[in-house]
């Protein structure tokens, strides 16, 4: 008899609340000085865009870096995640909506999304059970 494939259920927090995120995230404002976002009505293109968001992560020998960063977006600016891993993972965005990534073991993995919703968007990784980084998302 063939076991029927074990598919994990790696909705994870999908059905709590979507953007409070899986742990208790810390809170907290910071006064950010507001800079001119040019405003662009293409979201659909993928192209390079000056205004993306860039970040690096790396997950190697259990130890995550950086975590809990805090970074300061707009409403449909593009966030890349560049990440090197030894193990596999899952990326898990709370926007709204969410977007979920799987890592792999590799370098250079990238994963690019937008957030249409302003607010405070966690990234976890769900597996190491870390928060990489508090995306702070202004309309
Ligand atoms: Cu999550």
């Amino acid at each position: 008899m063939g076991l029927s494939p074990l598919r994990a259920a790696i909705i994870g927090c999908a059905t709590v609340a979507l953007v409070a995120g899986c742990g208790s995230s810390s809170g907290g404002t910071s006064p950010s000085t507001a800079e001119p976002v040019p405003s662009t009505d293409s979201t659909a293109a993928v192209s390079a865009e000056p205004d993306s968001l860039r970040m690096n992560l790396s997950i190697v020998g259990g130890t995550v870096e950086p975590t809990n960063q805090r970074l300061d977006a707009s409403v449909g600016q593009s966030v890349s995640i560049s990440i090197d891993s030894d193990i596999t993972d899952e990326l898990h965005v709370h926007s709204v909506p969410e977007h979920t990534f799987e890592i792999e073991p590799g370098k250079d993995q990238l994963f690019t999304f937008t957030v249409d919703v302003p607010g405070q968007v966690d990234v976890e990784l769900h597996h190491s059970d870390r928060t990489v980084a508090t995306l702070v998302v202004r309309p």
